[in-house]
């Protein structure tokens, strides 16, 4: 294979350079990059540096993976703008000016479009492309990937990026084709978006998709009808437009901002609140969850006390603290008390950051309706039935009902490895990785943000894992290695920590109310804890152990092949 001189790979600081890339021909690539979200994108630029040729194949019509689908009314990150990106140039940083504490998805789009504009990165991405398959073959050691079009390519790579919550799910209520009303998915939010002045508008869903909807809907129809299974513990996110001297301080902070949120336990540039429950009297604690719950979001769990999902006293007087702030806000009584989660712990299913959630619920088109016992049960020519058929009409239904993660968006691709093992049934007592980059069984196959990666600010925890995939690909190909598998016992062993790491939180009693972390929100999937919730310092010393001591926990090895994609290495 001969090189060829193109110009748009990136030095270490980011900055555009003149390197030799191989080429390949139009199907055949060192790797293929399922996804063109932060995952795809950041792994993009690592092939680049690598001097690797590389496709992306994306079922999008852009770049921006899940804030390409998810552009319902109110959708925003839950990270704060300078962490919810990439961090490996400062060029890049200096060149973008974020506009809020926490971008719409416009705005994050809007970045990822102008990433892939800085690194001339379209060339090597294929939009509108479904991948419905991959095969391994032993023999040429190299996979070979269709898509719904039949397309073909092989590569000696499969690079994952599909998105934690990717696959989005929709209960089955009967009755869906008779609505003659629309039905929409928020995520799969039509493009041109849709008009809903005058509509009444029936909300299934209240995580955080239904909780950032909801206040913005309210104010564009004529009423709103909320379908609440499960309250939510939402704190306030307090957003704020950023200025220049906001901006400017985020950039001289950058190096302290990025070495904080890669520690951080959730990937934020927060400090450890350096106290637990017993070290304060209960009224300078309310003190505390007061300042915190001004300054908003994830400075109320993580700047308060340092043991609010390990201490079931601190977990309940955090949960508490936050009921009585929906019964201060919400001037209904019994909404109020609706509202107000019981019966598991605050964190025990992700919670959400909110906009003015709960003031919604005192508009006079607000109404939230209780389906935790009487449930929904179909959907009617004019609107919902529940189970004792109470009816309520409605013009437009919208399902914010969640999302298969993690997983899921596996599964809708036939990955099968060189026996012919479908990647569903080697996972089908849960997902079994090590540090959520590789599953035993598959080799070259690696994931970024996959199964069992750490449960952080996913931009940061792609951009770790791509990282170490440059410093794995580029240490293979020092020694002349072309294939890459972890261990089985590797595996086991971090499936065994993660579980550990869970079950000394308080976050287990999600099971009981359909945690997405657990798979809990689906039926029949499961129930193993998907992610890493011991942060990120840990997380990153788990791989530098195993890099510093040979890739331990990988077996790699050279596979002599005349295809051109593993001679490529
Ligand atoms: P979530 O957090 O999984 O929320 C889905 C919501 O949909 C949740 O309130 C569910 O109630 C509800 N749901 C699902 N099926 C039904 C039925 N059949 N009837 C009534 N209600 C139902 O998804 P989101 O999209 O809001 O957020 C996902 C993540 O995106 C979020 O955690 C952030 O990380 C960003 P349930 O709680 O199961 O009773």
């Amino acid at each position: 294979m001969s090189d060829s001189l193109k110009m748009s790979a990136v030095d270490p600081g980011g900055n555009i350079v003149a390197t030799p890339i191989k080429t390949a021909d139009e199907r055949t690539f060192d790797a293929v990059v399922i996804g063109a979200g932060f995952s795809g994108v950041r792994m993009l630029l690592e092939l680049r540096k690598l001097g690797l040729s590389g496709r992306v194949l994306d079922a999008g019509s852009d770049v921006g993976g899940t804030w390409h689908w998810n552009r319902y009314p109110g959708a925003r990150t839950d990270s704060e703008s300078w962490v919810y990106c990439l961090s490996f140039s400062k060029e890049l940083m200096g060149d973008w000016d974020w506009k809020e504490r926490y971008p719409q998805w416009e705005e994050v789009n809007a970045y990822l479009r102008h990433v892939a504009d800085r690194f001339d990165l379209r060339r090597d991405i294929q939009f509108d492309t479904r991948v419905v398959s991959a095969r391994f073959d032993d023999e040429t050691n190299s996979w070979t990937v269709t898509t719904s079009a039949g397309e073909q390519f092989t590569c000696t790579y499969l690079i994952t990026g599909l998105g934690i919550l990717s696959l989005p799910v929709v209960p089955e209520i009967a009755g869906r084709d008779r609505f003659e009303g629309d039905i929409l998915l928020t995520a799969d939010w039509p493009e041109a978006g849709v008009d809903l002045r005058g509509k009444r508008v029936a909300v299934i869903g209240t995580g955080a998709t239904g909780i950032q909807l909801v206040p913005v809907v309210a104010e564009q129809c004529d009423r709103v009808t909320v379908f609440q299974r499960t309250p939510n513990f939402a704190v306030p996110a307090q957003n704020y437009p950023l200025d220049d001297a906001k901006r400017a301080e985020i950039r001289r902070n950058y190096d302290s901002i990025w070495s904080k949120a890669r520690d951080h336990v959730f990937g934020f540039p927060l400090d450890p609140a350096g106290r637990v429950y017993d070290d304060v009297t209960d009224e300078e604690r309310e003190r505390i969850f007061e300042e915190n719950w001004q300054r908003g979001g994830w400075e109320f769990l993580f700047e308060t006390f340092d043991d609010i999902v390990l201490d079931q006293r601190s977990n309940d007087a955090a949960a508490e603290f936050i009921r009585n702030k929906i019964r201060s806000i919400v001037n209904d009584p019994d909404t109020a008390e609706l509202l107000c989660p019981k019966g598991y712990p605050y964190v025990g299913k992700r919670p959400p950051l909110e906009h003015g959630y709960y003031e919604a619920f005192n508009r006079e088109n607000v109404r939230l309706v209780d389906v935790s016992q009487n449930r929904l049960t179909e959907i009617t020519e004019k609107g919902l039935r529940l189970a004792d058929g109470q009816e309520f009409d409605a013009d437009v239904v919208v399902f914010a009902t969640g999302f298969d993660a993690v997983t899921g968006p596996f599964e809708r691709i036939d990955i099968r490895n060189g026996e012919g093992l479908p990647l569903v049934d080697a996972w089908s007592e849960g997902a079994n990785t090590y540090l959520g980059v590789g599953t035993p069984g598959f080799p070259n196959l690696l994931m970024v943000s996959g199964p069992q990666t750490l449960y952080a600010n996913f931009p940061m925890v792609s951009e770790m894992n791509v990282e170490w995939f440059g410093e794995l690909l580029r240490g293979m190909r020092e020694r002349g290695l072309n294939r890459v598998e972890v261990t089985k016992e590797a595996s086991d062993a971090w499936s065994a920590h993660l579980d550990d790491v869970f079950r000394a939180t308080l976050l287990t009693d999600g099971a009981k109310v359909g945690s997405w972390y657990l798979g809990a929100n689906i039926p029949g999937k499961p129930r193993k804890i998907l992610f890493y919730f011991g942060g990120g310092a840990a997380y990153r010393q788990a791989w530098e152990a195993s890099r510093d001591n040979n890739f331990e926990g990988f077996v790699l090895t050279t596979v002599a092949t005349e295809t051109p994609a593993a001679a490529a290495l």
